[in-house]
């Protein structure tokens, strides 16, 4: 799948003040900015177009724009979060998908869904259900993409933040699983490259034209991607894994 488009939005100076559960310490803003920028270059040289948005104060954890929308070529969703201290982040981007598109659905209260558990695989569409997004959040999402002739389905997690806290697609019909997802039902049919416990940040990587972007630290998960004939890129987003992100957390790609 070409990636043309790519919406980012730049780290706020209380971004720090976000939710985490990482104890991995308190991201500096400096080392932050300058992270995000540099993802936002790699995309450039990766062939997308990227749009970066400016922080909303309001929202610490605006910066993880991927968590409001669901973007696809046909249409897009705009999420409801499930995390109190989010909702309200997808009306901005709302605004902003407006530019790219004719169609927009919605998911509507009281369903949750944040789009860190969508995980796009060629035309389905498998959807966690987590603490963020509920049962009846996913079914809603089930049935939009339905009209535009995708598939889904829902994945039962137990511990992760996201579905794609553990899971990513990189393409060829390849998976990258950790943790609870590497024997998971829904996804053992699959060819799966498993993520060591200790690298397991490394599993939230994403495919952009070709390339694999993954986080930077996790030279084993590196081998096994290289190995399976895949050209990766390593990016620092040291300051945002302490903040729960992952690299697909920082944009929407489309
Ligand atoms: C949160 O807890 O909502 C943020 N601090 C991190 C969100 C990460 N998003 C993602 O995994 N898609």
């Amino acid at each position: 799948m070409n990636i043309s488009n790519a919406i980012v939005r730049k780290p706020g100076e209380n971004f720090c003040e976000g939710i985490t559960t990482a104890g991995m310490g308190i991201p500096g803003y400096k080392k932050a900015l300058q992270q995000h920028a540099q993802y936002v270059n790699t995309l450039e040289k990766c062939n997308v177009a990227v749009t970066v948005l400016p922080s909303l104060p309001q929202f610490p954890d605006g910066v993880f724009v991927e968590d409001t929308a669901v973007v696809t070529e046909k249409c897009a969703v705009v999420c409801r979060p499930g995390a109190q201290t989010r909702q309200g982040e997808e009306k901005s981007i709302e605004k902003v998908l407006r530019n790219y598109y004719n169609t927009i659905e919605y998911i509507t209260p009281p369903n949750t869904l944040e789009g860190g558990d969508v995980l796009r695989a060629g035309d389905h569409f498998y959807i966690g259900l987590s603490s963020r997004t509920n049962k009846e959040g996913a079914e809603q999402l089930i049935d939009i993409l339905k009209k535009y002739g995708y598939s889904g389905s829902a994945v039962s997690l137990k511990d992760m933040l996201h579905l794609k806290t553990g899971i990513a697609y990189i393409s060829r019909g390849v998976f990258l699983t950790a943790g609870e997802l590497i024997h998971h039902p829904e996804f053992t049919n699959q060819e799966n490259i498993s993520v060591e416990d200790r690298e397991a940040y490394a599993a939230n990587a994403i495919a952009v034209n070709g390339s694999v972007l993954m986080p930077s630290g996790f030279p084993v998960t590196r081998k096994k991607i290289e190995s399976a004939g895949f050209t990766v890129i390593e990016l620092d987003v040291s300051e945002f894994q302490k903040m729960d992100g992952g690299l697909s957390c920082l944009s929407l790609r489309f």
